[in-house]
């Protein structure tokens, strides 16, 4: 069993005779989230879900937050499920607000974010006749999501949502559909609890084969360089702590890649940092030198790799995955491990223990601690006063802490968000790794404070992503969820510019938002959805603005930083070239002097 569960798992359901009741559809939906467990529902009505709306007016477990666009019920969802543990909810009719959930539904899937989208759909009679507002739903879903339902019978309901919620939570988590005709809710049935499911081929593998693990820990114990290449999955298995136990029983260095920032301390002595196109020089200097990389929960993103036959050409491969279909889908595995991080660490520590070997890495850990040194995360900062956005990080990672929970956009301060803020604790960062969504932040912002309204939660986003989502300000306000948004305003689609600057001679096509001229000024536009807007433009202002916002706890805040526009990240590795060809700022590639 997976450990990102929801609360609700048909093993919680009381063993008692089985409930029948006569009741529509609609009704029996709404009783079916509220007997899984569903506390906050994201979503927008019409007609084709307008049925289930009626029965949801009067629950009283289950809150529906009506959204003000379905991407944002889709990211409320994800933020929700990160935050938690628990499954997200969202909801939307038939055809457009369906197909609006499009996108945070791929990039559940790409995430591995367990979430469950129900959407209306026409009646079963009217299904392929180009009705209004009818969209093939479950067919545009198909390859995006873990498992889909089309549902057109009400008995189906309950059982349905039972399997949906389980799918979506067990094994490797992400996105399920539930798309259910009009006619389905509003027709009367006999609705009966507890329910069986119905998912003969549905076991996914959460114990580790030992022979396998035996095998890991020999190659552990026989390896000079190895390094422990953290993803996604790791905190998704509530592995930290078991991960902690390993890198400290072993030495072993350890690396987190954007989805895993937090599950291993950044202040650790064994951390380097992240891997891949923005990771740090020993983390990918690592990587490339190792002679053994033990991938826990990752999947060898391109991002991470680079051009994958020059990544880390020396290594053997332990690769361990709750999906089979994950190990040597990118990368050869040596020793292919299929399981739940959780088990797969907590058994890799016991069979090391067992052997009783302890492998030497001190020369490693020289070569590690040089490249750590002499090519630490640095940035440049200007001469006219303006502001250079990775000082803003690490003041928010030094005034805000790490017991705040923190999500971002796509693009550059999604990046120098990832690597100047300072993560402590296991889902402590939440962004949108394998899709790249821009507009993810505040909706997901939303979503996980919603989730854990006992934690702080800052967005950080770019001046482009803040203007795809940002009506869910609206949303905010109105419910008392009081986050708080750093937009990092360097009037431009930064990324983009930045690959113009340097891959395409500075020919800076469509990528001036102009943002920083004030249109939209980000103050105003906060104040008239109803939360506080500030902003701060100089160096000497920022600690200052970071405080006043900490200070309103009953509002929704949004500080417009505007800073300076040519700011890059380093360092980088250029699309499609070796890790071997990092830069640590432009022009400027280490010196791997420090080899054997
Ligand atoms: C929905 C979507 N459209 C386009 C892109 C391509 N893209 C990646 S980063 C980026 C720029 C983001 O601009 P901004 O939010 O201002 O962030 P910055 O890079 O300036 O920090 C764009 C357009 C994307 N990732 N997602
Ligand atoms: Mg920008």
């Amino acid at each position: 069993m997976g450990h990102f569960l929801c609360r609700n798992t048909p093993s919680s359901v009381t063993r008692n005779e089985p409930m029948t009741e006569q009741m529509t559809g609609a009704q029996a939906l709404v009783r079916a989230l509220e007997q899984v467990g569903v506390d906050t529902v994201f979503g927008i009505p019409g007609g084709a879900i307008l049925p289930a709306y009626d029965p949801l007016y009067d629950s009283k477990k289950v809150r529906h937050v009506l959204v003000r666009h379905e991407q944002g019920a889709g990211h409320a969802a994800e933020g929700y499920a990160q935050a938690t543990g628990r499954v997200g909810v969202c909801m939307a009719t038939s055809g457009p607000g369906a197909t609006n959930l499009v996108t945070p539904i791929a990039d559940a899937y790409m995430d591995s974010v367990p979430i469950v989208a129900i959407t209306g759909q026409v009646a079963s009679a009217a299904i392929g006749t180009d009705a209004f507002q009818e969209a093939d739903i479950s067919g545009i879903t198909m390859p995006i999501t873990k498992h889909n339902f089309l549902v057109t019978d009400p008995a189906d309901i309950p059982r349905t949502i039972v399997e949906a919620f389980h799918i979506a939570a067990t094994g490797r988590p992400g996105p399920v559909l539930v798309d259910i005709s009009k006619d389905a809710l509003q027709a009367t049935t006999t609705y009966t609890w507890p329910v069986q499911m119905q998912l003969p081929g549905y076991r996914p593998v959460t114990r580790p084969h030992s022979k396998q693990i035996r095998e890991a820990a020999r190659l552990i114990a026989e390896a000079k360089r190895p390094v422990l290449y953290v993803g996604g999955g790791v905190h998704k298995a509530t592995a930290s702590p078991e991960l902690l136990e390993l890198a400290e029983l072993t030495g072993i260095p350890v690396i987190t890649t954007l989805m895993a920032r937090g599950t291993f301390p950044d202040s650790h002595r064994q951390h380097l940092g992240m891997p891949g196109m923005h990771g740090t020089v020993a983390a990918v200097g690592a990587l490339q030198r190792s002679d053994l990389m033990i991938v826990l929960g990752a999947r060898f993103d391109d991002r991470v790799t680079g051009r994958l036959d020059t990544f880390a050409p020396h290594a053997k491969v332990v690769h361990a995955d709750i999906d089979p279909a994950e190990i040597s889908k990118n990368r050869h595995a040596d020793v292919p491990i299929v399981g739940d991080c959780k088990e797969v660490i907590s058994d890799l520590v016991a069979a090391i223990k067992a052997d009783g070997r302890k492998g030497d890495y001190a020369e490693w850990w020289r070569h590690l601690d040089a490249y750590r040194e002499t090519y630490a995360l640095g940035y440049e900062t200007y001469e006219d006063g303006s502001l250079a956005p990775q000082y803003i990080m690490e003041r928010i990672g030094a005034l805000v802490g790490p017991d705040a929970i923190y999500t971002a956009g796509v693009g550059q301060h999604q990046m120098w968000a990832a690597q100047f803020i300072g993560y402590e604790n296991p889902g402590s960062f939440i962004n949108s790794g394998g899709a790249g969504t821009m507009g993810f932040a505040v909706p997901a912002a939303m979503g996980a404070k919603m989730g854990r309204p006992d934690k702080e939660v800052w967005a950080i986003d770019g001046d482009g992503c803040f203007q795809m989502t940002n009506q869910e300000l609206a949303t905010c306000a109105l419910e008392g969820v009081p986050i708080k948004i750093a937009v990092i305003n360097n009037g431009n689609l930064g990324m983009v510019r930045q690959w113009q600057t340097l891959f395409y001679d500075q020919r800076y096509s469509n990528t001036d938002l102009q943002s920083s001229r004030r249109i939209p000024d980000f103050v105003k536009l906060a104040e008239a959805y109803g939360c506080v807007g500030l902003r701060c433009e100089r160096p000497e202002d920022v600690d200052d603005t970071i405080r006043k916002a900490m200070e309103i706890t009953d509002m929704p805040v949004v500080i417009d930083f505007v800073v300076h526009a040519d700011a890059m990240v380093w360092p980088m590795v250029a699309a499609g070239t070796s890790n071997d060809d990092i830069k640590y700022a432009r022009d400027m590639a280490p010196k791997w002097e420090h080899e054997d």
